[in-house]
């Protein structure tokens, strides 16, 4: 039994009640309204969760130098980054909410319901989209606003009344029972967002399908890696990426599941015939094994976002030869299923170089995350005009024409990728001993192939490294340099010359709008 003698609550909890509690019952209503979507979404609505769509939204609409910014900062950890920020302003968002609701109701309601018109806009303006995949966002709306005039109710009644003073008594059971309702509410929502996390990891039919496809034998296999191809030296990178260590950049907040029995090519356009190609028919052609080195044109000088690997595929060229571009036409727009874009010119697709519809990646279907079922692989282009990943459209089209998702934010139409290298050991900064020290990495000039490597010490003189065997002009090659190291601090400087005689220049050049130049810069401390 509460005593009647209870002492008055002191004027500043009071306060802090009367901020802080509504707050709590915004956040509390919000996880439970996000539980709510991302479960419904995890059984139902696999496209259809709020956070992720609202996440894709802002990646659509973000300037690319704020998207630079964070691969430069984050990496590949950008989109976990991206969720966190979205989930922040959720709940931020929320807070706000429960304070507005506990003075001026119904406007904190309204609040919610806004917030949840647009993850309703967001999620349905994802290609792709069906309506259906609204309802967890729907669901959300008003699970939200339900529980936000729920807990706000319970608000123990000194804060919840307008005419409440700080002097008033506020019996205990009150806050008792606001904090369990709140705990009840967040501690639900939390659980079924785990919920909904397992349920849409585990199971996935395309998860299924791809387990059991087997890869097709290759018709043509690749010529075999030169055994003289990897140096094998400690730290530097392997010749063959493999699929596990093989970056990945892409838009896709959610990694596209594609059911591969309805999985279909279509080639439209600027053609004398549409093809349409499923995935059984796909496979049924002689599929070819190629070795291209796959780069991005963010990556800086120097940086990882590039690997090498074999594909197996079916040359992109003799599917256009079926389709039979017409006369004026010179680009292609590749779709992929979630409506991304990349503009390859038509020249490139048709020439001799091994452009694949790939299926396989170094000796098993692509990972979900690179692309599966399929998707685009160019020799000597950059991925954001050219590596669509779930590919399901060929467009032939013109230049003047269309534009591709990349092209739209500020980066060039066509993106051929630029002569580079790069010092893999010793890592920048690293303290080595005095004496013979192995410098190693890698150089690329795809679709040229590279001549000779040089590495210079400080200002010394270029000295020209040992070169690894080349597996074809349109992987990169790797390089050592044996360096007699003398003591104290000192910088090390890579470049390379292409078969066609261009010296990699060290004009410095941001990576927008058509990728990164200059020359890598390691200091490193000797003794
Ligand atoms: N569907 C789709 N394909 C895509 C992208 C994308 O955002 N969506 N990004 C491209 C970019 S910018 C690059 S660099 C390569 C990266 O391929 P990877 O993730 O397999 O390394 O994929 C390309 N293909
Ligand atoms: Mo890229």
């Amino acid at each position: 039994m509460a005593s009647p003698e209870r002492p008055p609550r002191s004027p500043t909890v009071a306060r802090a009640w009367r901020l802080w509690g509504p707050a709590v019952a915004g956040v509390a209503a919000a996880l439970a309204s996000l539980g709510a979507a991302e479960l419904t979404a995890a059984l139902l609505a696999p496209a259809g969760s709020p956070i992720l769509a609202v996440g894709a939204l802002v990646i659509d609409l973000v300037p690319a130098w704020v998207k630079e910014l964070v691969i430069a900062v984050f990496g590949t950890g950008d989109k976990a980054v991206l969720i966190v920020c979205v989930a922040v302003g959720a709940l931020v968002l929320a807070a706000v909410a429960g304070v507005v609701e506990s003075r001026r109701p119904p406007f904190g309601r309204a609040l919610v319901v806004a917030a949840g018109g647009l993850a309703v806009v967001a999620v349905l303006t994802r290609a792709s989209s069906a309506t259906f995949d609204a309802v967890p966002s729907v669901i959300a709306m008003v699970v939200g606003a339900v529980m936000l005039t729920v807990l706000v109710a319970r608000l123990p009644r000194t804060v919840s009344t307008a005419s409440a003073t700080a002097l008033h008594p506020g019996p205990d059971p009150d806050r008792r029972r606001f904090l369990a309702w709140t705990g009840v509410s967040a501690g639900l929502g939390l659980l079924a967002v785990i919920g909904g996390q397992l349920v849409s990891a585990g199971t996935r039919a395309t998860d299924a399908a791809r387990a059991l496809f087997t890869l097709p034998v290759p018709a043509t296999a690749s010529a075999p890696i030169p055994a003289g191809a990897d140096l094998a030296i400690e730290g530097l990178s392997p010749v063959i990426t493999p699929n596990l260590g093989f970056y990945r950049i892409d838009t896709a907040l959610q990694v596209p599941r594609i059911d591969p029995t309805t999985w279909t090519l279509k080639i439209t356009g600027m053609v004398e015939n549409e093809v349409e190609l499923t995935f059984a028919e796909l496979l049924a052609l002689p599929l070819e094994e190629s070795t291209t080195t796959l780069t991005c044109v963010s990556n800086p000088v120097g940086g990882d976002l590039i690997g090498n690997a074999t594909w197996l595929g079916y040359p992109v060229r003799l599917l256009l030869a079926r389709a039979k571009p017409r006369p004026g036409a010179d680009m292609v727009l590749s779709r992929s299923e979630d409506g991304w874009t990349a503009s390859t010119p038509l020249e490139v697709l048709t020439d001799d170089r091994n452009a694949i519809l790939a299926v396989g990646m170094n000796g098993v279907p692509l990972p979900l995350e690179h692309g599966y079922p399929v998707r685009m692989v160019v020799p000597g282009l950059y991925g954001y005009v050219s590596a669509t990943k779930w590919v399901v459209e060929l467009n032939v089209t013109r230049f003047d024409l269309e534009t591709a998702y990349w092209t739209n934010r500020g980066w060039t139409e066509r993106g051929p990728v630029k002569l580079s290298s790069r010092i893999d050991v010793p890592r920048a900064g690293a303290r080595v001993p005095a004496g013979p020290v192995m410098l190693a990495g890698v150089a690329w000039s795809q679709h040229v192939g590279i001549r000779f490597v040089q590495v210079q010490v400080d200002d010394g003189p270029w000295n020209d490294a040992n070169l690894a065997d080349a597996i074809s002009a349109d992987t990169w090659r790797q390089w050592s340099w044996q360096w007699t190291a003398p003591a104290g601090r000192h910088t090390l400087r890579v470049r390379a010359t292409d078969a066609a005689g261009l010296v990699q220049t060290s004009v410095v050049r941001d990576v927008v709008p058509d990728g990164a130049t200059g020359l890598q810069q390691v200091p490193v401390t000797v003794g």
